[in-house]
């Protein structure tokens, strides 16, 4: 910490999105007035992202939520009382107590944003609480089935190995666009790196995306076909004997198994699936195989399908036959030098665990093999709207925007209002909190004191967050659960927030105060650790074959499901709805449904944009910059077209999380420009996970007429 004219610089870690990025921050009078990326951070060495820069603009903006608003109208009114955090926190626990006398604490739900610094703080809560029901738009959707599947396969969670002495030779992206979306497991400066130092890379990708124009090899696949795509590459890598044998024969099971189920699954059988030519799927298979440390990338296109289980372990086998594990430059085994959240599961109750919305059907999501056992959101949400199986009366939402989040927003909207209490803390008034009956003013991350392990998941360094300023009232997620902990006298409401945070540090020797003063902690990386004692899986070897899928009833070899929506699986859907759609590829200036409201950032892209190719365009009279309305079987939105041919003719590509915080309320334009209009949140569900499609489902476009 430095002090210059009463002006202050701290170091610590940006949060804006899920964070990682070193940041000195500059502090003038209780205010944040500059930050800086911090050459000395070992991740990101001095780079921040536009979103990140844009730090100072989001912390003091005239938007901010500042002190507790209770309702003092009907719902939606937009008419609001400021109220203390005294009766803020005392309403609430009271109304909370009486709910859980009245109907069990299961009619309480929990629900949270992405990767926030409060994530496991959501979970503990819900624990303490006794309530199985807690959500996050992504987890079925997003990070779940990778890390679920890593670790049923190779007993850990894996990431690229950008960090160490040996740079990666190639890189496959497979759904992920990580230039863009950065940090996600990587940190973008250090992905352009490996690129600028010769790595081949590989875009499996419907666009040419910001990462795919940076890489020799682009497949442009057929979106919610990449299963078929990653089968038929296992079965040139097997035919050809361009898998690492020493690898496979020592450190994996299931080879022969492997070998015989992928037979069938030549490069032209998935080229009819795919839309990808079977000579680019070899030429992109050989070159993984054959160059060596290899990384691959995987994103979250892979998992917003009904088939996510099977499309992510075919991807994961991939670096299983090519020995990319745990080895310098490759793909490898987290660390996880800090100790794993405390969040006080063994306090919900076996009745409770039983009523966990949609656990027993989806095992991997919500049942006790799950890695963060959640409710199903469609089941969680109809329990709202529809009391069945039983009333969910209670939604307390720290940090999210179902509204846009989550699909198929009609019918969360329905179910949001259904709610006997609906309590948002947010930094800002969304089009969720507009409905709320209390919005409570959360801290933004220069107000926050949190440890952050890094990559996400893997931790293999710990940074420090520490309390730089403070904003009107608002207050840090977690200083509420607590706060509401103790009012409501639940276990574990004795333990800080600073003594959860020391437990964590424990294994390490220090404390969050001497994090602080380190700012972070990060050994040597450790490689192929399986050495001494094998992998952490039941055989202690990568499990090709796994039995533990098979025991669980799911298929224990991966297989190829066409999407349910889709041209080959309902051909007379799509003699309406012509076109494969694709939603939420990232971009850069936004994190999900935030940022509309800050002016640098929304100058740069000030509307929601539809991609289509030219030939596309040209069909339906469509001209740059027109806007067009996009229909799916669920409804219609309208978006700015880009006319581009870094994108398949027969895909449409949408972003999500608009809506338009210059307009009025309660609904600020949500129902206009939404991506989750047009997505569905109905069955079929992958078996595994529960998860819905987001991605490969049907759509038309026309030109709007005024
Ligand atoms: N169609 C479609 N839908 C998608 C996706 C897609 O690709 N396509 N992606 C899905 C995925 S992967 C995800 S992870 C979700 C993300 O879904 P969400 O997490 O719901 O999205 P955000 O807009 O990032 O966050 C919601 C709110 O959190 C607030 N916020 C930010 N920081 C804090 C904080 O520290 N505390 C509190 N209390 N509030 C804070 C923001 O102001 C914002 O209003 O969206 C999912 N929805
Ligand atoms: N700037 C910014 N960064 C973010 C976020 C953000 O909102 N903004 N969100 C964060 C979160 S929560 C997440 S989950 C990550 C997600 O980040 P990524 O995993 O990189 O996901 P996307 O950018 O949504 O999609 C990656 C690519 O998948 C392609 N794609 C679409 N459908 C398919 C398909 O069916 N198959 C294949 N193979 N590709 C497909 C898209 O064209 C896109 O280029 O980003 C994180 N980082
Ligand atoms: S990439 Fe994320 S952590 Fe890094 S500067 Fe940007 S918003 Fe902040
Ligand atoms: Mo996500």
């Amino acid at each position: 910490m430095t002090s210059q004219d009463n002006e202050q610089v701290i170091r610590s870690v940006c949060r804006v999105c899920h964070g990682g990025c070193g940041v000195l921050v500059s502090v003038r009078d209780g205010k944040v007035v500059k930050v800086k990326g911090d050459p000395e951070s070992p991740m990101s060495k001095g780079w921040m992202c536009i979103k990140g820069m844009s730090s100072t603009e989001i912390a003091n903006h005239p938007d901010r939520l500042l002190k507790p608003l209770r309702r003092d109208g009907e719902r939606g009114s937009g008419k609001w009382k400021s109220i203390s955090w005294d009766e803020a926190l005392n309403d609430i626990s009271h109304l909370l107590d009486k709910f859980r006398q009245e109907s069990g604490p299961e009619s309480i739900a929990l629900g949270q944003g992405t990767g926030r610094h409060h994530y496991m703080r959501v979970v503990r809560f819900a624990n303490q609480l006794g309530t199985p029901n807690w959500y996050e738009p992504g987890l079925a959707q997003c990070f779940i089935p990778r890390i679920t599947v890593s670790n049923l396969t190779y007993g850990g969670f894996v990431v690229g190995d950008y960090y160490g002495e040996v740079s990666p030779k190639c890189i496959v992206f497979w759904g992920h666009n990580p230039l863009v979306s950065g940090p996600d497991g990587e940190i973008i400066a250090l992905v352009r790196r490996a690129l600028a130092q010769g790595a081949l890379g590989i875009a499996i990708d419907p666009r040419r995306s910001e990462t795919a124009k940076r890489c020799k090899i682009w497949l442009p696949i057929r979106p919610g076909t990449d299963a078929a795509l990653a089968l038929a590459m296992i079965n040139v890598i097997i035919n050809e004997n361009i898998y690492d044998k020493e690898f496979v024969e020592k450190w994996t099971t299931g080879f022969e198994e492997l070998k015989v189920h992928v037979a069938s699954y030549t490069p032209q059988w998935a080229e009819g699936i795919t839309w990808v030519k079977s000579s680019d799927i070899i030429e992109a298979a050989r070159t993984y195989a054959l160059n060596k440390p290899a990384v691959l990338e995987w994103g979250m296109a892979i998992e917003q399908t009904p088939n996510s289980l099977q499309t992510v372990r075919a991807i994961a086998i991939l670096r299983s036959l090519t020995g990319n594990i745990d080895i310098p430059g490759g793909d490898i085994l987290g660390m996880n030098i800090i100790r794993g959240y405390p969040t006080l599961k063994e306090k919900l109750s076996e009745d409770a665990l039983k009523k966990r919305l949609g656990a027993g059907q989806y095992k991997l999501l919500g049942g006790w093999r799950a890695f963060m056992p959640s409710a199903h959101i469609p089941a969680l949400f109809n329990a709202m709207r529809s009391g069945e199986p039983y009333r969910v009366r209670a939604l307390l939402i720290f940090g999210g925007n179902p509204l846009t989040t989550v699909a198929n927003s009609r019918e969360v909207y329905e179910s949001l209002k259904k709610l006997d209490l609906l309590v948002v803390t947010d930094l800002f008034m969304t089009p969720t909190a507009a409905i709320a009956d209390y919005i409570l003013p959360a801290a933004f991350w220069t107000e926050v004191e949190q440890l952050i392990g890094y990559p996400l998941v893997a931790e293999n360094m710990v940074m420090a967050q520490q309390k730089i300023n403070q904003t009107g009232e608002c207050r840090q997620d977690e200083w509420i659960m607590d706060e509401l902990s103790k009012r409501m006298g639940l276990p574990g409401s004795n333990e800080t927030l600073h003594d959860v945070m020391n437990y964590q540090l424990e294994p390490l020797g220090i404390t969050y105060q001497e994090l602080k003063e380190r700012s972070f902690v990060h050994p040597a990386h450790e490689y192929r650790k399986y050495e001494k004692n094998g992998f952490r899986t039941p055989s202690r070897k990568v499990e090709l074959y796994c039995r533990a899928l098979e025991r669980m009833g799911y298929d224990p070899l991966p297989t190829y499901k066409e999407p349910p929506e889709s041209p080959l699986q309902t051909p007379e859907l799509a003699k309406e709805f012509p076109y494969v759609l694709t939603t939420g590829s990232r971009r850069m200036e936004f994190f999900h449904s935030e940022h509309r409201q800050i002016p640098s950032l929304r100058k740069r892209r000030p509307d929601p944009q539809v991609e289509l190719h030219p030939e596309i365009a040209a069909l339906h009279g469509i001209t740059q910059g027109d806007w067009v309305i996009v229909s799916s079987p669920r409804g219609s939105i309208r978006m700015k077209a880009l006319v581009t041919t870094d994108i398949i003719p027969g895909v449409i590509n949408i972003d999500h999380g608009w809506w338009f915080p210059e307009k009025t309320g309660p609904d600020y334009g949500v129902w206009e420009s939404n991506a989750n209009i047009l997505t569905n949140n109905a069955p079929p569900y992958d078996p595994a996970f529960g998860s819905y499609q987001l991605r490969g489902l049907l759509c038309r476009i026309e030109k709007e007429t005024v």
